[in-house]
């Protein structure tokens, strides 16, 4: 099991966080999200047999959101987000 720190851009508010919660959680062997709106991480805990960090980052870009670190994603500029 690893657990991976990702910062993520484009959070906003409450909704954003569950958004990316349940965007990482779908994503498969994953076992465990935090995420901190204040803080703009999310932690996982993810089975590196399963999935890689690479993986959870494009689950996050996926649902609208970046990682920073992450090239192609511009991140400080959300794609959507769940309030915009
Ligand atoms: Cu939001």
């Amino acid at each position: 099991m690893q657990t991976e720190l990702l910062k993520v851009t484009g959070m906003t508010c409450d909704g954003c966080t569950s958004t990316v919660t349940h965007a990482l959680e779908k994503a498969p062997g994953v076992s465990d999200v935090k995420v901190s709106l204040s803080a703009g991480e999310a932690t996982v805990q993810y089975d590196e047999r399963i999935t890689s960090s690479d993986r959870l980052k494009s689950a996050v870009i996926g649902a609208g959101y970046g990682v920073e670190g992450t090239s192609g994603a511009h991140s400080h500029q959300s794609k959507g987000g769940c309030c915009s």
